[in-house]
Order: C-alpha cells, then sequence, then structure tokens
C-alpha cells in the first residue's frame, strides 16, 4: 500500500470515528435514522453470518459453465485470491467470480432458482436479455428482494442469440461491486467457431483484505438519509472509494486529498482483473493454428476499458449480443467497452506464437487487465505488451455496412423523449440527474404497447461518462451528435455517453411492464440516475413488501 493511501485511510478513518462518535452520542441526531436496521446488524454485531466473509475461511472455486435448462444458482460470501497473495473479499454465486457462464440455446425456456445464502437480501438481473417484466428482478418493482435463507425462481423463454450478463440488482453499486455476476450466452443455430471465450471485465480494491470485520456490515450503510452526511457506506472494500469521495463532498469541507470535484474517485480500483483473477494470474486462451476463435468481452465494472487484441486482424462481429452487419476487419484499433456492454470479438487463428489481449491507459492499472493468446505448442516470445501505446477506438457509428433497418431519423414517432444527463450537488451531496431530478422523483417514460419511441439523450456532466442502460428491450442507435449512423445499424440495451455527447435512439414499446432505463456507472444510479420505461396498460400484481429492504437502484 503506499503511503499516500494509508494516510488517506486513516484519514477517513479518523473523520468516520468523528462523525460517528457524533452520531451515536446525539440522540436527536438518532432520530430518523432506521433503527430497526442497525438492530438487525449494527456495527457491534457480532453474528458470524452477518459478517461479510473476511472472517471465513472460504476460498472461490473455478467458475463452471452450466448448460441445459434448469440451473440453481447460490449466492453465498467467499474469498477470492485474485493474484497470488492477495485475496478480496467477495460475494458470489455458486462461490465463483464470475458466477457460472450460462450457455443456453436460443428457444428454450429456462428456469433458475436463485437461493439467497448472504446475510443480505439480493435478487438477479439478467442484463440485455428480453425477459418478462416480472422476471427482470428489479427489488420493490418486479419482485421483492429474496431475503436470506430464501429462494426465487426466475424463468423465460432465451428468444435472441447473443452475449448477455447477469448480475444482482439489489444495492448494485455495493452487490455487483463484490463479485454478484456472471456470463449468460444464449446460443444461436448457426454460430460455428472452434474456440468460444469469455473476458468479464472488473475492478477491485485492494485495501478489500484489510481487517474491516467490525465495520464491514452492510448496517454502515444505515439509512442516515436524515443526517447530513450520508452515505457513509462501508460495507465493502470497494465502498471506500464512495465514502471518501461522498465526506469530500458532503459538509466535511475541504477536500482533503485532492480528489476530483465531480464525480467519484475511482482511483481507489486499484486492481484490474480479468475473469476474477488479475495480470499473470489470468488464465491463457488456448488456441491452434487454422481456428477460427470468438472472444466475448462483457464489462462487469464501473469504468471503461480500452481493449486491444494484438497479432491479429479481427471483425467486431456484434455489441450487447446484436449482430453487426458486414463488418470489417480491423487491427491496432481498441473496443472501448463501458460499464454494462458487451462486445464479441472473431478471429482467425493464422499467426502462432503467444499473444496479448489487454486494457490500454497511461494508468499503470492497466497492466493488470492483460490476457494472453497461446497458440498450442507456439514460442511464448512473439510479443510485448505496448497498453500505454495512445491507438484509436474503433468507432461505432462508422463500422459495418449499412442496410435496412427498423427505424430512421425521419420517420414517425409516437413519443420523443429528451433525457438530459448531468451532475450535480444538492444539499451537499454529489447527485447524478435525469432532466435535472433524482430517482425515485424522475420522470418515467409512459409508452403504451406498440408505441414507436424515439430517446434524445445527452451528457451535460462536464467529467462523467454515463453508460445508459434500458431493461427488457433492445434500442437502435439512430445518430451521434447530430450525425446519422453511417455504418451498419447498431442495436444496443447498452449506450455509453461521455461528456458533451448527444444520441438518439429508438425502440419499440414491445414488452410491457415497468422497465428500469439507468446509468450503469452504479455509483451514479445510486446517486439518482434512474428512471422508468412504463407502460400505461400494463398492469402488475407485484406488491412491495415495505420490510424487504427493497434497493432497486
Ligand atoms: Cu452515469
Amino acid at each position: 500500500m503506499k503511503i499516500g493511501t494509508r494516510f488517506k485511510l486513516v484519514f477517513v478513518f479518523a473523520i468516520l470515528a468523528v462523525l460517528l462518535t457524533a452520531c451515536f452520542d446525539s440522540k436527536d441526531s438518532m432520530e430518523g435514522m432506521d433503527h430497526s436496521n442497525m438492530n438487525q446488524s449494527g456495527m457491534t454485531n457480532t453474528d458470524s453470518s452477518n459478517q461479510s466473509n473476511v472472517n471465513t475461511q472460504d476460498k472461490t472455486s473455478k467458475m463452471t459453465t452450466l448448460k441445459g435448462k434448469e440451473f440453481t444458482l447460490t449466492a453465498k460470501t467467499s474469498n477470492l485470491e485474485i493474484t497470488p497473495g492477495k485475496t478480496l473479499p467477495v460475494w458470489t454465486f455458486n462461490n465463483s467470480v464470475p458466477g457460472p457462464e450460462f450457455r443456453v440455446k436460443q428457444g428454450d425456456t429456462v428456469k433458475i432458482t436463485l437461493k439467497n445464502d448472504l446475510p443480505e437480501p439480493t435478487t438477479i438481473h439478467w442484463h440485455g436479455l428480453p425477459v418478462p417484466n416480472e422476471m427482470d428482478g428489479i427489488p420493490g418493482v418486479t419482485q421483492n428482494a429474496v431475503q436470506p435463507g430464501k429462494s426465487f425462481v426466475y424463468e423465460f423463454k432465451a428468444t435472441v442469440p447473443g452475449t448477455y450478463w447477469y448480475h444482482s440488482h439489489q444495492d448494485g453499486a455495493n452487490q455487483v461491486d463484490k463479485g454478484l455476476y456472471g456470463a449468460f450466452i444464449v446460443e444461436g443455430t448457426d454460430e460455428k467457431v472452434d474456440r468460444d471465450y469469455t473476458l468479464v471485465l472488473d475492478e477491485w480494491m485492494s485495501m478489500g483484505d484489510m481487517d474491516m470485520s467490525s465495520m464491514d456490515n452492510s448496517s454502515m450503510n444505515m439509512d442516515m438519509s436524515s443526517m447530513d452526511h450520508s452515505n457513509m457506506n462501508m460495507d465493502s472494500s470497494k465502498d471506500q472509494a464512495s465514502s471518501e469521495n461522498n465526506m469530500d463532498h458532503g459538509n466535511m469541507g475541504d477536500d482533503a486529498h485532492g480528489s476530483s470535484a465531480e464525480g467519484h474517485d475511482m482511483s481507489m480500483y486499484d486492481i484490474y482483473s480479468i475473469n476474477g483473477k488479475s495480470g499473470d494470474s489470468i488464465d491463457k486462451l488456448i488456441v491452434k493454428k487454422g481456428e477460427k476463435v470468438r472472444i466475448r468481452l462483457v464489462n462487469a465494472g464501473l469504468l471503461s476499458h480500452n481493449i486491444h487484441l494484438h497479432g491479429h486482424e479481427f471483425k467486431v462481429v456484434s455489441t450487447d449480443g446484436q449482430p453487426i452487419n458486414n463488418p470489417a476487419s480491423i487491427n491496432d484499433q481498441v473496443i472501448s467497452i463501458a460499464p454494462g456492454e458487451r462486445y464479441d470479438l472473431e478471429f482467425e487463428a493464422n499467426n502462432p506464437g503467444q499473444w496479448y489481449i489487454e486494457d490500454h491507459g497511461d494508468d499503470p492499472r492497466v497492466k493488470g487487465m492483460k490476457a494472453i493468446i497461446a497458440y498450442e505448442g507456439a514460442n511464448a516470445d512473439t510479443d510485448k505488451p505496448n497498453e500505454t501505446a495512445a491507438l484509436p477506438i474503433l468507432d461505432l457509428t462508422r463500422y459495418g455496412q449499412s442496410s435496412n433497418s427498423v427505424f430512421t431519423l425521419d420517420q414517425k414517432y409516437d413519443l420523443e423523449y429528451t433525457m438530459d444527463l448531468n451532475t450535480d450537488q444538492q444539499s451537499g451531496q454529489q447527485v447524478y440527474t435525469i432532466n435535472g431530478k433524482t430517482y425515485p422523483d424522475t420522470e418515467k417514460i409512459k409508452v403504451k404497447k406498440g408505441d414507436l419511441v424515439k430517446v434524445r439523450l445527452v451528457n451535460n456532466s462536464k467529467t462523467d461518462d454515463h453508460p445508459m442502460h434500458l431493461h427488457g428491450h433492445f434500442f437502435q442507435v439512430l445518430s451521434k451528435n447530430g450525425k446519422p449512423i453511417e455504418g451498419s445499424p447498431i442495436v444496443k440495451d447498452t449506450l455509453n455517453l461521455k461528456p458533451g455527447e448527444e444520441y438518439e435512439v429508438a425502440f419499440v414499446a414491445d414488452n410491457p411492464g415497468d422497465w428500469m432505463f439507468h446509468c450503469h456507472e452504479l455509483h451514479h444510479a445510486a446517486a439518482g440516475m434512474v428512471t422508468h420505461l412504463q407502460y400505461t396498460d400494463y398492469k402488475s400484481d407485484f406488491v412491495p413488501d415495505p420490510n424487504a429492504g427493497n434497493k432497486p437502484e
């Protein structure tokens, strides 16, 4: 640990100690806090089931692949050795990070039983899959959060082939961050590749292995919203980033350590990973000369990554699981993949050796996100990392070949809607707004079944990316910064907007329900950037339980 980091930590703990003492000494300030939550899992709680795992000896096992139609996912705590000697407390599905990779066949109806062995309620969202609304996994919106010791059965038909993923949608900024995610592949009938690899990207904090057991507990997340210094959540390693940052923006006053005035201090995420491993610990991707290879990139983290494949020309064959029409072969361009997005690459293994597929950037953290494509029997000494090389980013708006698409810019739409995305300070808090409002006060997008909808998304934040994800639907990207898409039609469920960017997207309201439309930088979602796409002609029989602890964002 760097001295600077240690200083920050000491500083944070000192401030917290002062604040907590102040809080707990004052009866008045206790009012409005969620006492039940505190009693259930207070700071001094010694119930081992509530200690999220730093004290247990559990170790994650290797990720498995699940094929078939009926599955069980057990959510449980564990410990992940991300590099030799560096172990992080994690939350897992079936004791691995990522959780098991699903491989299901298009057209199959799948049934997945979620068993919750965590100390907190949880759910599963099937990211990108157009499932029926009641299967979407949104606590308080489509179901009640599944309580510890309880189960929930998800059942849906896998209709559209492609690369998807699943993750908790309960308190996502914490639960996804802790490792509750995995890949979900729907296999079509006409796909023929010889090797098919999935790389799930994420970021972690090395401080996760500090013994914070006395505080590593959801109770630190207690509802302190009526207090001035809310969001002092310390219940996971990674929350240090947000708690520290929130303190910067709270009434603490001074920016004591120079973090950015806008956005979360993401520098605390100092370990980058692929499939739950970092650097040399990442499994090699074995190939043989002459094989056709597919690599599915899934970003389960909270930062964008620029992925560079060495030694080969390749095609980007799909984005968010949806095919790109007649993609050109490219090389020495990076694929920028934002939180929640997926990209599938395909190449011919025609250059024996060992080649990197790696994150690019100036930041030394990128070195951890580097896998090796190894030809069987080939000499290892064929490639060197060049992660600091500034390479052009593939421009999806001019990639592939244009063709007839479902939507055009100038057709008639039943509803046109603008989402102005922004960063703001409200009551000393960093918030992320849609049309000036934060969830749940954001205006809902109201549609009827069959409506053609055009949405204009504008990112007015000065430094924050906003990867916007619509549940239950695919949308077609029509324009970027006022210019029509020139290449292949682009169909996605998650679209990243960099600061100042503007996109128009269109979709048909063909999946009745109450659907989230939110930023997949999950800190941004937790701090306001969420709205709903709501069908006015849909009636749900779901009744939220006020005691379920539902945290939908
Ligand atoms: Cu955002």
